[in-house]
């Protein structure tokens, strides 16, 4: 671990209050995240530092989330919402007017305001996944009509034709010679890779449009008050143009899991209908209205597209020995993939019956 002065840091930016503490935040896998405790009546902040081996072009990255959060702001103040510093994310500047820092040692660096007195959850249940859907929905609702072209922070970060050669490049390289232990699991995501790509197809032939998404949908990419109401969307780096299966589908991937995503205990993997049950019927009261007949029609397909995703990008990351994923013990990767195509598999085994429980909201 590299010691980093963060009251150096801090310095650079135009915070309000004397710092007591910096103590991590939350449990990303890409970014490292603090939380900035201030004396007396000050604001708390959170001081995060980019991860720019990833988010590669940081001002495109901070650029998408300034004329995002200033759209939301405004939408909010134009329906005379209260509470708004706690329903918006606020960035912080540094001293050079920019909403980053970049440090002697090439680190950068952003602060936003603290939202006090929040909770986050990490597991979901019927009623939140139903707010989560709403506000999800809402989310990209409020984002049809951003007033600038954002761009891609990573570029084809959901493009499964993408995913697929990335595996195929890692299997090439067989850079930490794990590829016999897991052959099997490469046969079998080979057999429907076609098939998981029909987005980007359905795109090429133009019948499939790209909107602005929030790109990484989970229960803790939300706050809620203490009452359990959503506040606000956060984790705003994904934020790109891209199908709206990303929200729709990765939010299910995790939140209707009866297990997290890297539980070794295969057992414990499957799909819960109640979750997608009560998610996909708050997504499509605040969706429903912008959404196509064709996406609509793919909803069911994108719920598979996500763990199919995933297990092809912990897959990944496991045969070139695990270079992206923050990983905690070394088959760290492999128990996520195991887990994510279980998840898979099982998905599919409800593709009926997704199908007509969305057409029955119609
Ligand atoms: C990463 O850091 P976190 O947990 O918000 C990843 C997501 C994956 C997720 C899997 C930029 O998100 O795409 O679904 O891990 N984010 C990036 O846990 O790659
Ligand atoms: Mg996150």
């Amino acid at each position: 671990m590299e010691t980093i002065n963060t009251a150096n840091i801090l310095a650079q930016f135009e915070i309000k209050g004397l710092v007591k503490e910096v103590k991590p935040l939350g449990n990303g896998l890409i970014n490292d995240t603090y939380h900035v405790v201030t004396d007396g009546d000050s604001p708390d902040y959170v001081l995060q530092r980019i991860n720019n081996a990833i988010f590669q072009d940081v001002d495109l990255l901070q650029r998408n989330i300034e004329v995002v959060t200033a759209h939301i702001r405004h939408k909010l103040e134009a329906c005379n919402t209260d509470d708004i510093n706690r329903k918006v994310l606020q960035f912080v500047k540094a001293r050079d007017g920019k909403t980053y820092y970049r440090d002697e040692a090439d680190r950068y660096w952003r602060v936003m305001v603290y939202i006090p007195d929040t909770v986050t959850q990490e597991a979901v249940t019927p009623e939140s996944a139903y707010d989560c859907g709403k506000a999800f929905g809402n989310f990209e609702k409020m984002l049809v009509d951003v007033p600038e072209p954002l761009g891609e922070t990573i570029p084809d970060f959901h493009n499964m034709e993408l995913r697929m050669s990335q595996l195929r490049e890692a299997i090439q390289n067989n850079a930490a010679g794990r590829l016999d232990e897991v052959r099997d699991m490469v046969n079998e995501l080979e057999r429907d890779a076609d098939e998981m790509c029909q987005a980007e197809r359905l795109y090429r032939e133009g019948r499939l449009p790209k909107r602005i998404c929030h790109c990484d949908t989970k229960v803790n990419n939300m706050l809620f008050d203490q009452q359990g109401q959503v506040l606000c969307v956060i984790d705003l780096d994904t934020v790109m143009p891209s199908f709206i299966f990303s929200d729709y589908g990765d939010f299910l991937r995790t939140g209707a899991n009866f297990t997290a995503e890297d539980d070794p205990d295969l057992s414990h993997v499957g799909f819960n209908e109640e979750i997608f049950k009560a998610f996909t019927t708050g997504y499509l009261e605040s969706a429903r209205e912008f959404l196509t007949p064709i996406e609509v029609e793919h909803l069911p397909y994108a719920v598979a597209l996500f763990p199919f995703m995933q297990c092809v990008r912990f897959l990944t990351d496991y045969i070139n020995g695990d270079t992206y994923y923050k990983i905690k013990y070394p088959t760290h990767n492999l128990d996520r993939t195991r887990n994510q195509l279980i998840l898979y598999r099982d998905v599919r085994k409800h593709d009926e019956a997704m199908a007509a429980f969305i057409h029955s909201l119609l």
